[in-house]
């Protein structure tokens, strides 16, 4: 927003942003501005006064100060992982306001989601499988997740706005919700994997969504017992290209494939872009396949899986495995496609550079040329060079090859740089200026270092050009569309997994700590906090909010699973009960202020299928259909249907009524289950 000087000082148009700034700033650098701006400034200043506040505080303040009625001062929409609450969050920036919770692959009752509704319970379902592995139904239906890494879908490297995925880590899972409506469309139970880390990123145009094996999964399943002894062989990871229709955002598991890898603890994982399209790049640690057992006589998993000096970047080429794939030389495994490991190795699809100790994030800066590699036990990012990677292997320039004859690629050969950053580096992120911005786990830091050619050259390249202390340890950190081939900048948010004083004592559990930092003056500046109390958040995107197109309603009798109309939808007229054998059917309108029917009469033991139409066009115009007892807890918006089926096994009189205040007589807005 443009705030003009005469807007400042006569708090015109600006409202209370030109006040604070004309007032409490314009004292503060000592100047004031006379005229009209003394007597309002006279105003701010008490205000700030009276609570304490300094000048540069309320400039900061200023910053990320979204006023009544001016949504539009938002520029960026973040959509962050909410950790093992198994949702997305959506907030905005600079404001940090929450503006939204998707329930992914965790029940979420405001939205009517796994409550009963159709879509809702399909999507659960659909992520609760036994195609891939026998963990799925452990324990019954999963309803939880640990979510780590949003992607948000791109077109020609940058975002687009349409869809959004985010792994399990506990589960090995992926989740897709549709923004259009801001809703979870597609659980997928990835197969082959049990827990997953490297992913979700997406490929340049979405062509595929990626998500890997962290744990390796077990392969042979004769003697579990002595599984560990026997490692090297019982285990292995999967790099998974799941193909997105791109009609739908959903992924088509008939045309994914998996590439089989070593069973190393793959990590994290990037998308090349740019000069390095058709590649992808995933960290792993553990190349010692330390399996832990310190009551069995054996070192301790950590200890065991530290001894090296090296791990590997596992280089992926996924154009040729494609091509692979096409010429059949595959096996199916679990009902996936899967390049077995030795296909890979000596194919050219999968290659090992080492990296140093245990690393972690694995970031490709904007131009695809740079991949960023730290490690929590190394204070230097290390920095690859594609063009190097690429005449490397074209000259096949390898130091040797891992004990499965995965080819590893010269060290020295592809090193661009070695940064030193400062201690536990984890995660990079890039800005639109050529610089890269590093968390600093142990440090509680930000680093901010120069890239290379073309963004710096000579003694510019690759430097440290500043730290900016973080409260406290920060882990995944984002840069406003700072992992697309044209990062907006402006802003960064450092994501930090302890606020130890930052926010009042709120019991035993502490929130964590989100941290606006200003990108654009002169240093790095942190203007606001934001308490995070839905769970850990481990990555989170950053967009430019006039991508997003969503809608304000649906068109009418829209189902929100399929997106189309649904085939049950009513309108006003059509309502009615059927009744055969022992089903009840019920086709029913929502409005304000009533449910038609509002009558429903079933016997013990019958089924009850009820299609709800919510026939209002007015956007805001939610309902809920509730019924007590039954576990049953549907939300519909404007021009929604959705479908409620349910065996009618205990009798009474269940007063249905409407969850959300929707009119001067919501109270009113109930209806009768009956029972007999
Ligand atoms: Cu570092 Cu899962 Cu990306 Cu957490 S991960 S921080
Ligand atoms: Cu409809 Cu309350």
């Amino acid at each position: 927003m443009a705030v003009t000087r005469r807007e400042l000082l006569t708090g015109g148009a600006a409202g209370a942003a030109g006040l604070i700034v004309g007032g409490v700033i314009g004292r503060a650098v000592g100047g004031g501005d006379g005229g009209g701006g003394a007597g309002l400034s006279g105003d701010v200043q008490q205000v700030a006064d009276a609570r304490g506040l300094t000048a540069e505080e309320v400039r900061k303040a200023v910053k990320s100060f979204v006023p009544p009625g001016k949504p539009d001062l938002d520029e960026f929409l973040l959509f962050s992982s909410g950790g093992h609450g198994g949702q997305i969050l959506v907030i905005g920036v600079p404001s940090m306001r929450l503006y939204k919770v998707i329930g992914m692959f965790t029940p979420e009752p405001w939205q009517g989601f796994g409550y009963g509704a159709d879509w809702g319970e399909a999507v659960l379902d659909e992520g609760t499988t036994e195609a891939g592995t026998p963990y799925s139904r452990a324990r019954g239906k999963l309803t939880w997740a640990d979510t780590h890494h949003p992607a948000l879908s791109e077109t020609n490297g940058e975002y687009d706005g349409r869809w959004v995925y985010i792994n399990d880590r506990a589960n090995g899972r992926l989740a897709m919700a549709d923004l259009r409506d801001f809703k979870v469309k597609q659980i997928v139970d990835v197969p082959n994997l049990q827990s997953s880390h490297g992913g979700a990123f997406v490929t340049p145009n979405t062509e595929y969504v990626h998500i890997s094996s962290m744990t390796p999964t077990l392969v042979k399943t004769e003697n579990i017992d002595k599984a560990l002894d026997n490692f090297k062989d019982a285990f292995r990871g999967y790099s998974s290209f799941l193909a997105v229709d791109q009609k739908t955002g959903r992924v088509d598991l008939s045309r994914s494939f998996q590439v089989e890898l070593p069973p190393y603890t793959q990590d994290l994982a990037d998308a090349g872009k740019l000069v390095s399209y058709g590649w992808a790049f995933i960290n792993s640690y553990n190349a010692e396949m330390a399996t832990g057992g310190n009551l069995e006589g054996k070192e301790p998993l950590e200890v065991g899986a530290s001894q090296r000096d090296f791990d590997y970047l596992h280089v992926i080429n996924w154009k040729k495995a494609e091509e692979l794939v096409a010429a059949g030389r595959y096996t199916t495994k679990n009902g996936m496609k899967v390049i077995p490991l030795e296909v890979a190795a000596k194919e050219g699809v999968l290659y090992l550079v080492p990296e140093p100790r245990s690393p972690h994030g694995v970031d490709v800066a904007p131009n695809g040329e740079y991949i960023c590699v730290s490690g929590k036990l190394d204070p230097h990012a290390t920095v690859y060079s594609f063009t190097k990677l690429k005449e490397a292997i074209e000259k096949q320039d390898f130091e040797d090859k891992d004990v499965y004859g995965v080819p590893i690629v010269r060290y020295d050969a592809v090193v661009a740089a070695r940064v030193e950053l400062g201690a536990g580096p984890l995660h990079t992120q890039f800005d639109d200026k050529g610089y890269a911005y590093t968390s600093l786990f142990l440090e509680s830091a930000v680093a901010k270092w120069s890239l290379g050619e073309p963004y710096f050259s000579g003694d510019q390249a690759f430097k440290l050009v500043e730290k900016l202390p973080i409260h406290y340890n920060i882990g995944h950190l984002v840069v406003m569309e700072g992992d697309t081939v044209k990062p907006a900048g402006k802003y960064l948010v450092a994501l930090n997994k302890w606020s130890i004083d930052r926010f009042p004592v709120v019991g035993t559990l502490k929130p964590q700590n989100f941290q606006l930092v200003d990108l654009t003056g002169e240093k790095m500046e942190i203007i606001a906090d934001m308490p995070i109390t839905a769970a850990e958040p481990h990555y989170v995107q950053g967009i430019r909010i006039d991508r997003i197109k969503a809608w304000e309603v649906y068109p009418p009798g829209t189902n929100p699973l399929t997106m189309e109309p649904d085939p049950n939808a009513v309108k006003e007229g059509e309502e009615r009960i059927e009744r055969k054998g022992n089903t009840v059917e019920v086709w029913a309108t929502v409005k304000r202020s009533n449910f038609k029917p509002d009558i429903i009469r079933a016997k013990k033991g019958d089924k009850v299928v009820i299609h709800l139409t919510n026939v209002e066009t007015t956007p805001d115009a939610t309902h809920g259909f509730a019924i007590p007892r039954y576990n049953i807890n549907v939300s519909l918006d404007p021009g929604e249907a959705t479908t409620v089926e349910f065996v009618a096994d205990t009798q009474g009189a269940f007063a249905y009524y409407c969850t959300e205040f929707c009119s001067a007589l919501h109270l009113e807005m109930q209806g009768w289950l009956l029972v007999s």
